[in-house]
């Protein structure tokens, strides 16, 4: 039943501690690949780079290259998009050692985010190592990618952060169970540590071989007039969250490199 299986387990802590977490061996690639760059770097940290120039966007990843594990775009707010830019990209993150998640929320029919994936101006799927999309449509959308997928892995919105969102437990819960039987593709969730029970209750049913990446972090609680929320690092990894996707709390500062630095030492020394 689908209530048992996305009741509380406790069979691990929320906040497992990630130098032990490789005893867990049955993670997809991606998930893997994730839990050594944070390891190996010291970071789970995300940096959403939502610049509309190209060039801003590639001068971010270059000043906090060392400080993330994941680096987030939003190819289609870019003003300047040629093909150059996920090449040049691609090439700062083999560098630096990280991957690329780009933020593209699929949310049609199978057969439409197909052709969004591969082909158009951005043929998301050459580059991206990470792609999002809303299970409410049913698991046809994960059909739909799976079927131009080439290297990349997917994350299901379990959860969002803004004020008022229709997420709850149940479309969470169904989530969980769409991701379970799409292993081989689905990697992780987003989630919110603005609802935190929920957050809990999808990391105890996800278990811990999920990633689940969670934005609306900021130092600064106050919100940005448009609905978005905001949490520390602590609350978001007390909850269940094991990446932390920050954005203007960095690329608005005045220093890339120091701002991540800072949110880099809060997130990863709250993993324990
Ligand atoms: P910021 O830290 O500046 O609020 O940016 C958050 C980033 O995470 C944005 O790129 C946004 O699109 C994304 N995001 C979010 O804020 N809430 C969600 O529920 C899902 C998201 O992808």
């Amino acid at each position: 039943m689908l209530s048992d299986f996305f009741a509380e387990k406790n069979f691990l802590s929320l906040k497992f501690p990630i130098t032990k977490i490789f005893k867990f061996q049955k993670m997809n690639n991606f998930v893997k690949k994730v839990r050594e760059i944070s390891l190996e770097k010291k970071t789970n940290l995300c940096v959403a780079a939502d610049f509309v120039d190209a060039e801003k966007v590639l001068k971010l990843a270059e000043a906090v290259g060392d400080k993330i594990a994941i680096f987030k775009t939003h190819v289609d707010i870019l003003e300047n998009f040629t093909p150059d830019f996920p090449r040049k990209l691609k090439e700062i993150s083999s560098r630096k050692n990280f991957l690329i998640f780009e933020d593209r929320k699929f949310a049609d029919i199978g057969n439409t985010v197909a052709h969004q994936f591969a082909r158009g101006i951005y043929k998301i799927a050459d580059w991206a190592d990470f792609v999002n999309a809303h299970t409410i449509v049913g698991p046809g959308i994960i059909s739909g990618l799976k079927k131009e997928n080439k290297n990349s892995a997917l994350i299901l919105l379990a959860q969002m952060t803004p004020a008022g969102n229709l997420f709850d437990e149940n479309y969470a819960e169904k989530t969980v169970k769409m991701a379970r039987e799409n292993s081989d593709f689905v990697c992780g969730f987003i989630g919110s540590a603005d609802r935190p029970e929920i957050l809990r209750k999808i990391r105890n049913a996800a278990g811990p071989d999920f990633l689940i990446l969670t934005p609306g972090i900021k130092f600064d609680s106050a919100g940005d007039g448009l609905g978005q929320t905001y949490n520390s690092p602590q609350t978001a990894i007390e909850n269940g969250a094991d990446i932390l996707i920050v954005g203007r709390g960095i690329y608005n500062s005045e220093n890339w490199e120091a701002a991540a630095e800072k949110y880099r030492v809060a997130g990863f020394s709250a993993r324990g």
